[in-house]
C-alpha cells in the first residue's frame, strides 16, 4: 500500500527539486516564458501542483474522472455547479497521480469551449464547401454512400481508422458494428503509430500482450532503465512517481538526445539512433560472460536462452562501441549497474517502438529482464509505457487487429465464443485480422478501398510521409471524419464531418499504462448537436439496418458488462469487476481481476503480472527472440547529412494540437513556431545563427523552422517536434516488418539557411 504525503509536502519537494535543477521543468517550456518560474505559477492551473478552485464561481458538488490525454490515467476532481463542471483539480486520493496533474490535465475543461468545435454534421456540397446538415441527412448520406461503394466494389472496399483516445466501450462498439454489422474486414487504429510494436513484442515473448508492471515499480526500483522515453514531458506524472523513489535509484536514460529526462538521469547513454539492439545484445554478452545472469529463473521459466547466448557472441565491446558511438567504459558501466541492481526495471516508449526494427529492439530489452530474472517482482519488469489515455483499451477491445477481448480472428474457438456471447451468426466474424494502417492506405492507392471512416484521429497531420497521405485521402470517394473539431487537417478534407462529444462530455472507461481501468464521466453538455461517439455508433447501427444485432448495447455500462463476459478465461479476464461503481470505489482496477479471485476487496491497490514466473505461452515459459540488426533504411548522406529525430516537444502540447492549442494557458507554455534543434557545432559550420528561420528538407518535403541551437542533440542529428502540422512532410514511410509500425524517428534531412 502506498501512503500519500500531504499535497503541500509534495509540491514543496517538487519545487525544491526543480529549483535545484532536478527533474522538470526544462528550458523548452521556459523558452515560452518571459518571467521566472515561480511557485505561484507551478501551483496555478497550468502548473503541476494543487491549485484553488476560483472563488468567483463556487461549485455545489464534486465528482471524479480520469484524464483524457496521456496513458498515465490521472484522476481529476471535477467541481460541478448545477451538474456542469466549472473547474477541476487533481485527485489526491487516487493511487496513480496522488494529487498531481500536468498542464494538459489542468486545462482539460478549457479546450471544450473552443469556437471550432464541430456542433453540427457538415456535408461537402457541389461547390466543394462543407455545409451544416441535420443528423438525419448525415446518417442517410453515410449509409447511402458507404453501402453504394460496397455494392459497387465489394464489402472490403470500405474501412475505418480509429484511435486510442475513445472509451473502451466506444471502441468495442465501433469494432463490432463495423466488422460484424457493416461487413467491413479492415479497420485499424492510430495505436499502430504508437503501440503495435509492444503488442507484437509481448505476444511473441510472453504469449499475450501484457505489460507486467504497476506504477509502484517506479518507486520500488533501485535501477531504472528508460529507453527512448522522455518521461519528464511525455508522462510527467510517471516521472513524479520516479521522484518519490526512496531508494536513491540509478536512472539510466538511453536516448540519442540529452532530453529533459536524460538531464535528470544518473547515467545518460547518447547512442547513435537505432543502435539500441547492438547495445542490448552487447550488454547481454557481457552479462553472460561474467555469469551475471539468473540461471535458475532462465531454466525454470524461459525457452531458447542457449541459442540467444550463442547469437550475442559476435556483439563484442569493440563492435558495440563502433555501432553505438558510446565509450567502452559507458557500456561496461551500464552492464555493471544492471548486475548490481537488486530491482532493475526496463521501460521503453517511442524511441523503441517507432522503428523499422522496433519489435526486435523491444525484445532485446525484454531479454535483458528475463536473463537477469528482473520480472514479476517489485521494482522490476520489461515495461512498455503506453501513449494515449486508452491505448490499452484499443489493444484489447477495439476489434481491429485482434478479436474483441484479446482474442484471435484466426482461431475458430475464439470466433465461436465471441459469436455465442454476442448472439450473432459466427459467419459474420472475419477469419483474418485486419490490414494494417498503411496497408489500408495502400488499398486506397490501389483502388481497392474507396470509403474511409476516420474516428478520433487526425492522420492528415500525424501519419508518416504527409504528402503521400494527403494524396491518398484525397483519392477517396467518401471520407467521413468523426471529430470534436471541424478544423482538423483531416476534417477539412472530409466529405462528411460527424460532430463528436469529447472527454468530459460522455461516460465510459479508459485503461491506463499499468492496466488500470478508470472511469470517465459526463460533466458537460456537448456543444450544439455534437453527440458522444457511443451515440453516433448507435445511430449508425440503426440507420445501416443492423441495429437489432446491438440491442443490448444501449449504454456504455451495458457494453462494459458484455466486455466482461468476452474477457472470461483470457489473460485480461475482468469478470471480477462488478460494475463502474466498483472501479470508482477501488481507485481504478488493474486487469486481470477474475471473478472469485479478486483481492481488490481486501484493499489491494496494485498488482503486477508474472509473480509466479508463469507466462502465457502454452508451456508457461517466456521466449528469447532476437535477430541481426539492420542498417537504417535512409541513412544520412552527402546530400541529406542529418538524421532527423521527431517526437514530443513539451508537456503542454498534445499530438496534432487540436485540443491543446485551444488553451490560452497551454499556448503560453510552448514555442509558437516550428523549431529544429541543432547542435551548435553544426549550426556554426552552416552559418546558422540562434533563432534564425531555416529550411529543413528531406527527399519528400521541406519545412521552415526556427533554429534552436542546443548541445542536447549530437552533431549529425536534428530534432523536430511532431506538433506543427507539416512536421511529417519530412518523415519516410518505412515500417517494422512484424508490427507494421511507422519508423518516425529515422530519416535523412538537410538543413540550410534560407536564401543560401
Ligand atoms: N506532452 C505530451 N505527452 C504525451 C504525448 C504528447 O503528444 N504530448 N503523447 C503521448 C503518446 S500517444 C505517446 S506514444 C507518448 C510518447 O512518449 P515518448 O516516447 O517518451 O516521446 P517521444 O518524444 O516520441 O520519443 C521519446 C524519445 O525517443 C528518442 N529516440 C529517437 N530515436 C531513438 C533511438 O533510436 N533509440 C532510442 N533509445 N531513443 C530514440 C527521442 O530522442 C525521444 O526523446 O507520449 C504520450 N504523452
Ligand atoms: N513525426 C511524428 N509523427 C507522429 C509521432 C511521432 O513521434 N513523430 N507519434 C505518433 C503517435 S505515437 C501517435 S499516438 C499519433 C497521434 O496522432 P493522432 O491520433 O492523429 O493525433 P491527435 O491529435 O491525438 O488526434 C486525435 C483526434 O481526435 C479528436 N478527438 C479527441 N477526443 C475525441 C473524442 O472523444 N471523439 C472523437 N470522435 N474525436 C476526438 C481530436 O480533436 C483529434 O483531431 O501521432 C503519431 N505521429
Ligand atoms: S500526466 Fe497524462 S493523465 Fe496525468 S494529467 Fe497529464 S495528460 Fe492527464
Ligand atoms: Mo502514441
Amino acid at each position: 500500500m502506498m501512503t500519500a504525503k500531504s499535497p503541500e509536502q509534495d509540491a514543496e519537494k517538487r519545487n525544491k527539486n526543480w529549483q535545484s535543477g532536478v527533474g522538470p521543468p526544462h528550458s523548452k517550456w521556459l523558452r515560452a516564458f518571459d518571467g521566472p518560474l515561480t511557485r505561484d505559477l507551478l501551483l496555478s492551473p497550468g502548473g503541476f501542483g494543487l491549485g484553488q478552485v476560483p472563488a468567483k464561481s463556487q461549485p455545489d458538488a464534486v465528482t471524479t474522472s480520469v484524464c483524457g490525454y496521456c496513458s498515465t490515467g490521472c484522476s481529476l476532481n471535477l467541481h460541478l455547479k448545477e451538474g456542469e463542471a466549472i473547474s477541476l483539480s487533481p485527485n489526491t486520493n487516487y493511487p496513480v497521480n496522488l494529487g498531481m496533474a500536468c498542464p494538459k490535465g489542468w486545462e482539460a475543461l478549457t479546450v471544450l469551449d473552443a469556437p471550432d468545435r464541430a456542433t453540427t454534421p457538415l456535408l461537402r456540397d457541389a461547390s466543394d464547401k462543407l455545409k451544416p446538415v441535420d443528423w438525419s441527412t448525415a446518417l442517410q448520406t453515410f449509409v447511402t454512400r458507404m453501402q453504394g461503394i460496397q455494392s459497387r466494389h465489394g464489402d472490403d472496399s470500405i474501412a475505418f481508422i480509429s484511435t486510442g483516445q475513445m472509451a473502451t466501450e466506444e471502441m468495442a462498439f465501433l469494432g463490432a458494428l463495423a466488422k460484424f454489422g457493416m461487413g467491413m474486414k479492415h479497420g485499424d487504429g492510430n495505436t499502430r503509430q504508437c503501440m503495435a510494436t509492444s503488442v507484437v513484442a509481448y505476444k511473441q515473448s510472453f504469449g499475450f500482450d501484457a505489460p507486467p508492471y504497476t506504477y509502484g515499480d517506479f518507486e520500488e526500483s533501485d535501477t531504472i532503465v528508460l529507453v527512448g522515453s522522455n518521461l519528464c514531458l511525455a508522462h510527467p506524472i510517471m516521472w513524479e512517481r520516479v521522484m518519490r523513489n526512496k531508494h536513491k535509484p540509478e536512472i539510466i536514460v538511453v536516448d540519442p538526445r540529452c532530453t529533459e529526462t536524460a538531464m535528470a538521469a544518473t547515467l545518460h547513454l547518447p547512442l547513435a539512433p537505432k543502435s539500441d539492439m547492438d547495445l542490448f545484445y552487447g550488454v547481454a554478452r557481457i552479462l553472460i560472460e561474467r555469469s551475471w545472469i539468473d540461471r535458475e529463473f532462465i531454466d525454470a521459466h524461459t525457452n531458447d536462452f542457449d541459442s540467444f547466448a550463442e547469437f550475442v557472441q559476435p556483439f563484442t565491446l569493440d563492435r558495440v562501441v563502433a555501432a553505438t558511438g558510446l565509450s567502452a567504459e559507458t557500456i561496461e558501466r551500464f552492464a555493471t549497474l544492471i548486475h548490481e541492481g537488486k530491482r532493475v526495471s526496463f521501460w521503453w516508449t517511442m524511441g523503441v517502438n517507432q522503428s523499422y526494427q522496433g519489435v526486435r529492439t523491444a525484445q532485446s530489452l525484454i531479454n535483458l529482464a528475463l536473463m537477469t530474472g528482473n520480472i514479476g517482482k517489485p521494482g522490476t519488469g520489461a515495461n512498455s509505457i503506453t501513449g494515449q489515455c486508452n491505448a490499452m483499451g484499443s489493444r484489447l477491445f477495439s476489434n481491429t487487429t485482434g478479436l474483441l477481448g484479446g482474442h484471435d480472428f484466426a482461431n475458430a474457438e475464439h470466433r465461436a465464443k465471441v459469436a455465442e456471447i454476442l448472439n450473432i451468426d459466427e459467419a459474420r466474424i472475419p477469419r483474418e485480422s485486419s490490414l494494417a494502417y498503411h496497408e489500408i492506405l495502400e488499398g486506397v492507392l490501389k483502388g481497392k478501398i474507396h470509403g474511409l471512416w476516420v474516428i478520433c484521429t487526425n492522420p492528415a497531420h500525424s501519419w508518416i510521409n504527409q504528402r503521400l497521405c494527403h494524396d491518398i485521402l484525397d483519392r477517396l470517394d467518401f471520407l467521413v471524419v468523426q471529430d470534436m473539431y471541424h478544423s482538423t487537417e483531416t476534417a477539412q478534407r472530409a466529405h462528411l464531418v460527424l460532430p463528436a462529444a469529447g472527454w468530459g462530455e460522455k461516460d465510459g472507461t479508459f485503461i491506463n499504462s499499468e492496466r488500470r481501468f478508470g472511469i470517465l464521466k459526463k460533466v458537460r453538455r456537448p456543444p450544439g448537436q455534437a453527440l458522444s461517439d457511443f451515440s453516433i455508433f448507435r445511430l449508425i447501427a440503426d440507420a445501416w439496418g443492423c441495429g437489432q444485432m446491438f440491442d443490448r448495447w444501449d449504454s456504455p455500462e451495458a457494453v462494459f458488462q458484455i466486455l466482461k463476459q468476452l474477457s472470461a478465461g483470457q489473460p485480461c479476464d475482468i469478470t471480477g469487476i462488478e460494475d463502474y461503481r466498483m472501479i470508482e470505489e477501488s481507485g481504478g482496477i488493474q486487469w486481470p481481476l477474475v471473478r472469485g479471485e479478486g483481492s481488490v476487496a481486501r484493499g489491494e491497490k496494485e498488482r503486477r503480472l508474472f509473480c509466479d514466473g508463469r507466462f502465457y505461452h502454452p508451456d508457461g515459459r517466456a521466449t528469447f527472440l532476437f535477430e541481426a540488426p539492420r542498417p537504417m533504411p535512409e541513412p544520412a548522406s552527402a546530400k541529406y547529412p542529418f538524421v532527423l529525430l521527431t517526437g514530443r516537444g513539451t508537456a503542454s502540447q498534445w499530438h496534432t494540437q487540436t485540443r491543446t492549442s485551444k488553451s490560452e494557458v497551454l499556448r503560453k507554455l510552448y514555442p509558437q513556431l516550428l523549431y529544429v534543434e541543432i547542435n551548435p557545432n553544426d549550426a556554426r559550420s552552416l552559418g546558422i545563427a540562434p533563432n534564425e528561420i531555416v529550411s529543413v528538407e528531406s527527399q519528400r518535403g521541406r519545412v521552415t523552422a526556427q533554429a534552436f541551437l542546443t548541445p542536447s542533440v549530437l552533431v549529425g542529428q536534428v530534432f523536430v517536434p511532431m506538433h506543427e502540422s507539416n512536421a511529417n512532410q519530412l518523415t519516410d514511410a518505412v515500417f517494422d516488418p512484424y508490427s507494421k509500425q511507422p519508423s518516425y524517428k529515422s530519416c535523412a534531412v538537410r538543413v540550410t539557411r534560407i536564401g543560401a
